[in-house]
C-alpha cells in the first residue's frame, strides 16, 4: 500500500499523512455512525486536565472548552469495525509494523464548535505504555482539518527520543499526562492538515498536540492504535486485553499461554 518514500518519511519524521484511504461513500457511512455514537454513547466533558489548560486558554475559554470522547467504537458499530480492520488499513499498518499487526483500541476525539478542546504536547506512550516503539496511532479524519479547527501537529522527528517522562501530577493532584508547556511549545510543531477520508499516522513516541477549535463546526476524528503483537503492553488503557489480528499472525512468545476462556 505504501511507497518506499512514504515508509522512509515515517521512519525519519515519526508521522505520515496518507490521503484518500476511505472513499466518499465510506466516509459518509462512518460519519452517520459517528454522529449516532456521539449522541448515544459518547461523553462530553472538560476533557484533559492539568496546568497546561490555563497556559493555552484564557479563564473564560477554559471554562467553556469541552471534548466529546468515547473508547472502542468498533464494539458498538459494524461500519467502524469494518473500517479499522479493513484490508487496506491493515496493509498500511503491515508496511510499517508488519508482517504481524494487532488492533489495540479506537478512541473518538471530537472538538465541539467554538471552544473545542486543544491538546497539550504529549506522547501517547504514557496513556498505554508498551515495551517498545512498534506501535502506531492512526487518526481517521471525518472532517477536513486546518488551523482554525485544530489540525494535528507534530514535533518533527521526536519519535527518535523514545519514551519521555510526562507531568502526571501537580500540587492539585493527578492530571492528564502532558509535557511541560514551558519546554514544549505547539508553535514549534508541524501542522498536518488533512481531508475527510485521510489517515494521519504517528509513532507512539512522536510528540504532538493541537490548537482549540474556533470554528462553528465540530472537528471529528477517531484515533486507532495498532501494534506488533509481540510488543508487550506494560500499563494504561486496555491493559491485558487481547486485540484482533488484522495482518499476519500472533507469533507465540516464550512461555506465553493461550488467552483464558474462563475467569
Ligand atoms: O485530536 C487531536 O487533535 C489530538 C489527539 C491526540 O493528541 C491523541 O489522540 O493522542
Amino acid at each position: 500500500m505504501l511507497t518506499q518514500i512514504q515508509v522512509a518519511f515515517y521512519l525519519d519524521h515519526g508521522y505520515l499523512h496518507v490521503p484518500e484511504v476511505f472513499t466518499p461513500v465510506e466516509v459518509d457511512e462512518l460519519s452517520v455512525e459517528m454522529n449516532r455514537l456521539m449522541a448515544e454513547w459518547a461523553t462530553t466533558n472538560q476533557g484533559w486536565t492539568g496546568p497546561w489548560r490555563k497556559a493555552y486558554m484564557d479563564a473564560a475559554t477554559e471554562q467553556k472548552s469541552k471534548l466529546t470522547a468515547m473508547h472502542d467504537l468498533h464494539f458498538y458499530s459494524a461500519p467502524w469495525m469494518r473500517a479499522i480492520t479493513s484490508p487496506k488499513v491493515a496493509a498500511i499498518m503491515a508496511d510499517l509494523l508488519g508482517p504481524n499487526v494487532e488492533l489495540h483500541h479506537s478512541t473518538m476525539h471530537v472538538k465541539p464548535p467554538s471552544t473545542g478542546h486543544p491538546f497539550p504536547m504529549h506522547q501517547d506512550d504514557p496513556f498505554y505504555t508498551h515495551e517498545n516503539g512498534e506501535y502506531i496511532d492512526v487518526l481517521v479524519h471525518l472532517d477536513d482539518t486546518f488551523h482554525a479547527n485544530g489540525e494535528i501537529r507534530f514535533l518533527d522527528g521526536s519519535h527518535k527520543l523514545g519514551a519521555i517522562k510526562h507531568v502526571t501530577e501537580t500540587e492539585q493532584g493527578r492530571c492528564s499526562p502532558h509535557l511541560p508547556f514551558e519546554d514544549y511549545a505547539l508553535e514549534s510543531t508541524v501542522p498536518v492538515s488533512a481531508k475527510k477520508g485521510d489517515l494521519v499516522l504517528f509513532s507512539i513516541y512522536t510528540i504532538h498536540g493541537s490548537y482549540i477549535n474556533t470554528t462553528d463546526k465540530a472537528r471529528r476524528l477517531v484515533r486507532v492504535g495498532y501494534r506488533n503483537p509481540a510488543n508487550k503492553q506494560l500499563a494504561g488503557q486496555s491493559l491485558g486485553r487481547p486485540g484482533l489480528i488484522v495482518a499476519g499472525y500472533r507469533e507465540r512468545q516464550d512461555g506465553q499461554l493461550p488467552f483464558a476462556v474462563e475467569a
